[in-house]
């Protein structure tokens, strides 16, 4: 049987990323059935397109994987697909706590034959086995032989071939630049980030986060050897095809048990299997000295930090009181002094937000280290304790926002704001933090360190400016570069200049991290 496992498309940028569930069930799928990914954010398809394609290659058998907010999508593919008689299962957070919705138990249209609940990795090959035979079940979940839920244990993870799975559609080199590319910096032909996770699980349960609910919140990891085995293999294939392949950690904390993180940091060293690599840390943890030492020795370059808000207030109301807004400045000094930076997350409309939130946590972002801001509006998912408790305060104004998804708007009224504010603290958010003068600046402050340095910040900043507006088409694009050409002529002409590659990174002076937070903030700490 021929599987296609489809991701949908966002509807507002390119992801930079594959989807890691379709490398997994893929190497999961029971031997004798070939199987086809197609990520809508890397080829765009639409409802006909995608019937079209299901028929061109004979597809038996089609699995969908969303979050929320691509389900709509998800579900318009999913009806096309079924329309042309071929099964359609369908798996991932969303669906995980929308069971109903997607079978039509709710009174809505069905749009899937399956559901698979929960982490998929032991029920795929039954839900293959099950649509071979022509005898899909309505709902797949994750139990043991004695009817009580059981997460896979990571100790035995499955080799992803990334040494042969085709990854053209994941290049982020445009095909026009990459023989120039190749020619000025050899092994830039093709650049990919690649998701690979060292561990699942998060036990702190914040308030709008659907990680606890879905993946437990027992921690369970992988063993150091699979993880390194998997990066060396990712830099055999960089190797081979004159390449990049850096690496996003995309577990929720990737430091959550620090002894092991650093051990596995260690381990990576030891092999030589060192990728520039990008993982998700909370701000406490990475008060661990020796820890932020084997992150930028090991490859580690970018950390994303959920920082949610610079109000103590706020974070307490969503049960994130781990994190600190004071010790936010010295760690991320911490992190630049070895040259690692910092993707900053923050989320407006939280309830004890005001008008002027925006402007009042930019005066913080100015006094830090360049970064990659993002800023983001508090969102109730389903079935996290934030949508059940703005549902019993009847606060949700689109309670199924999801069906008609907006980007960057609200489904609820938050309580010192309207949700217009709401909308305009992120959007003065965005166009402070990436305007060509903010580029600008972001690129003048790293002037004391080589030049790559500096284009690095610069070629993040305007992929980052994407996830809030809108950079899909080539015009796009073009009118943004018109926009930045005074720092790209800066750039271009520091490259011809002697030297301007070279050069050990400077040290960054660091003030030190408030004491007093310590303790407790060490003792939690996640992140999502
Ligand atoms: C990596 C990641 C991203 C990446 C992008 C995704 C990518 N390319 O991988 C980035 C950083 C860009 C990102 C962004 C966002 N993310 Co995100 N992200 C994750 C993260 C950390 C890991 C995903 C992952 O690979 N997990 C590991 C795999 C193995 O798990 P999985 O995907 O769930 O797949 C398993 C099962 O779900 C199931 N399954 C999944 N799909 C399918 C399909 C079929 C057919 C079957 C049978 C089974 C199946 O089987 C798999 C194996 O067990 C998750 C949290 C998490 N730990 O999962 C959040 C998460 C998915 N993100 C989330 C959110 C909300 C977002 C944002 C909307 C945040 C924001 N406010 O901007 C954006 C939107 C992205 C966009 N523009 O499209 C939520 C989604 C919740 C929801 N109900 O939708 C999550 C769960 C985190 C959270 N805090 O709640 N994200
Ligand atoms: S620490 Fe991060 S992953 Fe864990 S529950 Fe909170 S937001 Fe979710």
């Amino acid at each position: 049987m021929k599987i296609l496992l489809y991701n949908p498309d966002n509807g507002i940028t390119r992801n930079f990323m594959p989807h890691l569930w379709m490398f997994l069930l893929q190497a999961l799928t029971p031997s004798g059935h070939e199987v086809l990914l197609v990520d809508g954010n890397a080829q765009p398809m639409d409802e006909a397109g995608m019937a079209q394609f299901v028929r061109d290659n004979n597809i038996g058998l089609v699995g969908i994987g969303a979050m929320t907010r691509m389900i709509a999508k998800a579900y318009r593919m999913a009806d096309a697909i079924r329309a042309t008689g071929v099964p359609v299962v369908m798996g991932g957070p969303h669906v995980t706590e929308m069971a109903d919705e997607a079978l039509g138990r709710d009174g809505g249209p069905r749009h899937a034959d399956a559901v698979a609940l929960g982490e998929a990795d032991a029920t795929w090959p039954l839900i293959v086995e099950d649509a071979a035979r022509g005898q899909l079940k309505d709902v797949y979940a994750p139990v043991d032989a004695f009817g009580q839920e059981s997460k896979p244990s990571l100790k035995e993870y499955p080799v992803i071939p990334w040494q042969s799975i085709d990854l053209d559609q994941f290049n982020l080199v445009p095909k026009v630049a990459s023989a120039l590319l190749q020619k000025i910096a050899a092994g830039w032909g093709t650049f990919r980030i690649i998701p690979v996770e060292s561990g699942r699980g998060c036990p702190y349960g914040c308030e709008f986060c659907t990680v606890t609910g879905f993946f437990g919140d027992s921690i369970r990891f992988r063993t150091n050897e699979s993880v390194v085995n998997e990066l060396l293999r990712l830099k055999a294939r960089a190797r081979s095809e004159k390449g990049q392949m850096a690496v996003f950690f995309i577990d929720d904390n990737f430091a959550i048990n620090i002894k092991r993180t650093k051990s596995l940091l260690r381990d990576i060293i030891a092999a030589g299997a060192q990728v520039h690599w990008v993982a998700q840390i909370s701000a406490n943890l990475l008060r661990d000295e020796e820890l932020v030492d084997l992150i930028a020795d090991s490859g580690g370059k970018w950390i994303f930090i959920g920082m949610e808000s610079i109000d103590p207030a706020n974070l307490k109301d969503v049960n994130k009181g781990f994190n600190k807004p004071g010790e936010y400045a010295a760690v991320l000094e911490r992190l630049a002094a070895r040259n690692v930076y910092a993707i900053t997350s923050f989320i407006f409309g939280m309830d004890n937000d005001t008008v002027g939130v925006a402007e009042r946590t930019l005066e913080q972002v100015r006094t830090w280290p360049p970064g990659l801001p993002i800023f983001g509006l508090m969102t109730p998912l389903p079935a996290t304790p934030l949508y059940k408790r703005l549902e019993k305060a009847g606060r949700l104004t689109r309670p199924r926002h999801w069906q008609e998804f907006i980007p960057f708007a609200m489904a609820h009224t938050p309580l010192k704001m309207t949700i217009e504010e709401a909308h305009a603290e992120v959007d003065q958010g965005w166009a402070d933090s990436y305007s060509p003068e903010a580029l600008a600046h972001a690129v003048e402050s790293l002037n004391n360190q080589p030049l790559g340095y500096r284009i690095n910040i610069f070629l993040a900043r305007l992929c980052f400016r994407g996830i809030y507006f809108p950079m899909m088409g080539k015009m796009a694009w073009l009118k943004v570069i018109a926009q930045n050409r005074r720092t790209i002529f800066k750039l271009v002409v520091e490259g011809f200049r002697p030297g301007a590659w070279r050069g050990a990174p400077a040290r960054i002076p660091v003030r030190p991290v408030p004491q007093a937070e310590s303790g407790e903030a060490i003792a939690q700490g996640a992140e999502g």
